[in-house]
């Protein structure tokens, strides 16, 4: 992978920061975007803009085809069984509270249980609270000494009346990577159905949804360079046709009466309303950049990344980190704190310095607690990330560390 030229693709990664030069390592958050994405939407706006499955004009036929086009490419991205099983959304959290309305909303009073785990993202907990006041029972499961899930806590809290079991992929805050085909397996043994939370693992490796064998999975586009309000929802085609539409209006019917309405076919019954035309355009071209590069380059020299990080953190002194200790085990997420400094102080001097990174709970409260820390830093990195850039991140925590006499 040629990271030089990958990052001459980046417009803003030319830019400066506090007089420095900048250096993005908040990618978990969001990721920067190329010049190829940021011209794709132009391109849409400037040459083709015009309303989807309406119009018979031209605009309104190309409008139509670029935008069921990238529902294609995601659908081959993921390896879903057809385009059917990819409905656009807003993000992941959108696409985790399709389901638990759609799906879980109308049989909550009908009991069960559903299985989240506190590694999870504030999304993939905080819809199956409300799943949970509805009538539904809700467990997590633990996490390990060596972070990792505990499965021995799953295989005693799973139990026939399990409805779901619904886990990240990989933690936005250890960089574990879970074994998803393991849980899956404990999941469907026990006549539940089973989501993944793909959030922070489709920008960075390969996903094969029939390989995971998973019921639904979601992820962003902005953490893929893609812009930002629009996310995908894969289900399995039998799941989406006895759901529930999640929102009503327009484009999600077939035929309306004042009485009575005939709902649309999938995907479309779950994409009420003009949907997100130019950001599906974007996303497209996302997944086309990435797919150039190839997902496997990318998850090797992202492991390489993370195992030189690895080694560098283990050199300063009072730096704890969080996760796995092994790269290959894990996504490029360093979460760490240093002795006596408060995490927004960190990154507040880090960003002086030009380096950006994040800081506080990481939308992930329960995992704060269990870790027994109120807040993370956090260095995220991505394909235009390279050794560079760990060393900026170092030399940056040293200066941080000289400053508060660490
Ligand atoms: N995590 C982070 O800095 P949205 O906001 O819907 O695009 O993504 C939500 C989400 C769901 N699951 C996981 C594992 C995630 O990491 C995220 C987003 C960002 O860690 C922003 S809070």
């Amino acid at each position: 992978m040629d990271v030089e030229k990958i990052k001459a693709d980046f417009p803003i990664l030319k830019r400066k920061i506090n007089g420095k030069k900048l250096v993005y390592l908040d990618s978990a958050a969001t990721s920067q975007k190329p010049v190829q994405v940021i011209s794709a939407i132009k391109e849409y706006y400037e040459n083709r803009n015009a309303n989807v499955s309406r119009s018979v004009h031209k605009l309104g036929e190309e409008a139509t085809e670029a935008y069921e086009n990238a529902r294609k490419t995601v659908a081959k991205l993921i390896n879903a069984n057809s385009e059917k099983e990819i409905i656009f959304v807003r993000n992941a959290t959108e696409g985790i509270n399709l389901v638990a309305y759609s799906y879980f909303l109308p049989v909550a009073q009908a009991g069960g249980k559903i299985i989240s785990t506190v590694m999870e993202h504030h999304s993939n907990i905080v819809p199956w609270q409300f799943i949970n006041s509805m009538g539904i029972d809700l467990k997590f499961v633990g996490v390990t000494k060596d972070f990792g899930l505990d499965m021995e806590n799953l295989n005693k809290i799973i139990s026939a009346g399990t409805k779901l079991v619904t886990i990240t992929h990989a933690s936005n805050v250890l960089g574990t990577i879970n074994d998803i085909n393991q849980v899956s397996k404990i999941a469907h043994d026990n006549g539940s159905l089973f989501m993944v939370d793909a959030a922070q693992s489709v920008p960075h490796m390969p996903v094969d949804v029939q390989k995971l064998d998973c019921d639904f999975l979601v992820f962003s586009g902005h953490k893929m360079l893609g812009p930002t309000g629009i996310g995908v929802l894969y289900a399995k085609e039998e799941h989406l046709e006895n759901m529930k539409p999640f929102n009503y209006g327009g484009d999600m019917i077939k035929e309306v009466g004042l009485e009575k309405t005939a709902f649309n076919d999938v995907p479309w019954k779950f994409e009420a309303g003009t949907p997100n035309i130019a950001g599906a355009i974007g996303l497209k071209a996302a997944v086309d950049y990435l797919n150039r590069i190839g997902f496997n380059s990318i998850r090797k020299h992202e492991t390489k990344l993370t195992k030189y990080s690895l080694g560098e953190f283990s050199k300063l002194d009072n730096v704890e980190t969080y996760g796995p200790s092994d790269a290959t085990k894990r996504g490029c997420v360093i979460s760490f704190n240093i002795k006596n400094v408060h995490p927004h102080d960190a990154a507040s001097l880090l960003d002086r310095q030009g380096i950006a990174i994040r800081s506080g709970h990481a939308c992930a409260q329960p995992l704060m607690e269990w870790l027994g820390a109120k807040a993370v830093a956090r260095a995220s990195g991505y394909i235009y990330n390279d050794k560079n850039d760990i060393d900026a991140l170092v030399g940056g925590i040293e200066k941080v560390k000289r400053m508060f006499g660490v």
